[in-house]
């Protein structure tokens, strides 16, 4: 057996965090035959709830699970750290503006940032989940300096996820019969999912649709919204779909995409596509021993460039307003 891989996860009392680390600790994080050791991070009021946890953990009696750390200390929560998932953030709350949601998050991403490239261990993989996720993992990162840009990515494999539930349903075919499933940009309203580059078993998954008035006014609508749509129905936002694509996101990092296909994850940009260097934007990616690579050489026709753009305008905006507040 291998040592144990530290996991931090943070927030790990809340609703992602509880659908989290079942997961995590049964191996379908990094395989039936890793062996993990998690690290949890939340604020002092909600330790105890995170001790509740810990004690449900215990009696799954997973044989994978190495031990479980429960702490508010940022040093402790990182020390070692080889994955990190950063999923407590500040919500936004009823009348609060933007310029005061960035800042709170800064409070919290900005010393986690410092945290990370302090104490984490030299292969320390980093996922934001926690919005607004683009801009934290911009914020953590530039408070990182000497752990390499491309560690630190934010998700939107729950998106991801969404779209190609929502082709699949519409197109009438299995889950697995869809490839090449691209989200762009923020994720936030903004978002563009992008089926000129989608396939259905191998064909134009556009082409095979055929519908551009569903493509633009149900399709891209209902996957940039179904957050809203979840919290509608069911009271409270989405947890479980949440967790399983974080799930996704870092098993598909660590273990690769397979041939003839790729993710969606927000990373920080090279300048491809025209994104500016540095912004953590959503981006088809491929993985291959534990590295993401952008897939290059794609067409982007007009409709998906203004799309692109306007959810890049957005990923500026909000880097703009944390420089000007001093968080980065
Ligand atoms: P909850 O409010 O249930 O849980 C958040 C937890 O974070 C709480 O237990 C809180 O005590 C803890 N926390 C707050 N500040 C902290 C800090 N400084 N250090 C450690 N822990 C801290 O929210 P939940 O539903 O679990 O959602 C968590 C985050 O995920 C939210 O920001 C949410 O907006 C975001 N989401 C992101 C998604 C994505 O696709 N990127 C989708 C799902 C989700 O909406």
């Amino acid at each position: 057996t291998s040592t144990p891989v530290n996991v931090t996860v943070t927030g790990a009392a809340g609703q992602i965090g509880y659908a989290l680390l079942f997961r995590i600790a049964s191996g379908q994080l990094l395989g039936p035959d890793v062996p993990v050791r998690l690290r949890l991070l939340e604020i002092p009021q909600a330790i105890k709830a995170a001790e509740g946890t810990a004690m449900e953990l215990d009696d799954c009696a997973f044989p994978l699970l190495a031990g479980i750390d429960i702490t508010d200390d940022l040093k402790t929560a990182f020390d070692g750290a080889n994955i990190a998932l950063l999923v407590g953030a500040r919500p936004r709350t009823k009348g609060m503006e933007r310029r005061d949601l960035l800042e709170a998050n800064g409070g919290i991403f900005k010393p986690q940032g410092e945290a990370i490239n302090a104490h984490a261990a030299d292969d320390i993989k980093v996922l934001v989940v926690g919005n607004p996720a683009n801009t934290n993992a911009l914020i953590a990162r530039s408070h990182a300096p000497d752990v390499p840009a491309d560690r630190f990515t934010a998700m939107t494999r729950l998106d991801h996820n969404r779209a190609i539930a929502q082709l699949s349903k519409k197109a009438g075919v299995p889950v697995s019969s869809i490839k090449k499933m691209t989200i762009w940009g923020n994720h936030s309203a903004t978002q563009y999912p992008d089926l000129f580059h989608a396939e259905i078993d191998g064909r134009n998954a556009a082409e095979v649709v055929g519908d551009q008035e569903w493509l633009e006014n149900d399709f891209i609508p209902t996957v940039a919204k179904r957050g809203a749509a979840i919290i509608e129905a069911r009271g409270a936002s989405s947890a479980a779909s949440a967790a399983s694509a974080a799930i996704d996101h870092i098993h598909t990092w660590v273990n690769g995409t397979p041939e003839g296909d790729w993710t969606s994850m927000a990373v920080v940009s090279d300048g491809s596509y025209g994104v500016p260097e540095g912004l953590v934007s959503s981006f088809p990616v491929t993985c291959s021993g534990g590295k993401w690579e952008i897939v290059q050489g794609l067409e982007i026709d007009e409709f998906s460039r203004g799309k692109i753009d306007a959810s890049v305008a957005e990923l500026v905006e909000e880097r703009d307003a944390v420089r000007n507040l001093g968080l980065i």
